[in-house]
């Protein structure tokens, strides 16, 4: 897979490669990560990519002659994929696993960041395939948003966690919140580990953080159970996670 972004801070990008398991797994090109400066594509010596909005206003637009510049670079060098061209905006569909899933089976992708004000809608229109947000937030830019998306990408990629059933177990690919966690000493902050997890029963401890998922998922995030259709054993078990919650 390969990842291109388009930023006026492609050093921030590609600081990625530094940290934990998603950069060890951009460092061996998994998935191979390009940053493009639309800098480098102005038409004018100062380095301008940005003009006044036209109607008047604060702020400034980046103009779109110099995205789309900096976008036929990215194609002709990426030759002729059908990878989506992304721009990072408020007004874009909510990015979620299910799009991180999506993206991850597929090609690749560019990753457009606006900054200012944001870019010239005739370059949303002729050369964006679809706008994501990471929510009803207002950034001073798509960078943010586009390094939450590679991270999210890249760590479902083959290789990139150490363990496959990492992210097969995750919140959202389950459809609920995780259960708690627990490690070494068994007595921590005056509290004891809960003694299910101690038993060495790996049934029982199966039952216990299943129970605990779905208890999570029930007290804090109710609108994702509403999503899913829970087996009689789940049900079971949540209806147990409730009726001892008040004791
Ligand atoms: N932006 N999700 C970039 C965002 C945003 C978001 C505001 C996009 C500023 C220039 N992007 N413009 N939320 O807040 O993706």
């Amino acid at each position: 897979m390969r990842i291109d972004v388009v930023s006026l801070f492609p050093e921030w990008i590609a600081g990625l490669r530094e940290y934990g398991v998603v950069g060890r797994g951009l460092r061996e090109s998994r998935p191979a990560l390009n940053t493009w400066n639309p800098r480098d594509r102005a038409d004018n010596a100062s380095g301008r990519v940005d003009d006044r909005p036209y109607g008047g206003g604060p702020g400034m637009v980046m103009d779109a002659p110099t995205l789309a510049r900096t976008l036929d670079a990215v194609a002709a060098a990426r030759g002729d994929d059908r990878a989506p061209v992304i721009l990072l905006s408020p007004q874009g569909h909510r990015f979620d696993q299910a799009w991180a899933e999506r993206l991850a089976a597929g090609p690749g992708f560019v990753l457009c960041c606006g900054r200012y004000e944001g870019v010239d809608q005739r370059f949303i229109d002729a050369r964006v395939d679809v706008q994501l947000s990471i929510g009803d937030v207002v950034l001073s830019g798509g960078e943010l948003p586009a390094m939450m998306i590679i991270d999210a990408v890249a760590r479902l990629l083959d290789g990139v966690l150490g363990d496959a059933r990492s992210a097969v177990q995750d919140s959202f690919s389950t459809g609920l919140l995780d259960h708690p966690h627990y490690t070494r000493p068994d007595a921590a902050l005056g509290r004891a580990v809960p003694e299910v997890l101690l038993s060495g029963d790996h049934a029982r401890i199966a039952r216990w953080r299943e129970k605990q998922a779905l208890g999570a998922t029930w007290l804090h995030r109710p609108d994702l159970l509403d999503r899913l259709t829970l087996s009689a054993e789940q049900e079971r078990l949540l209806a147990e996670f409730i009726s001892e919650r008040g004791e």
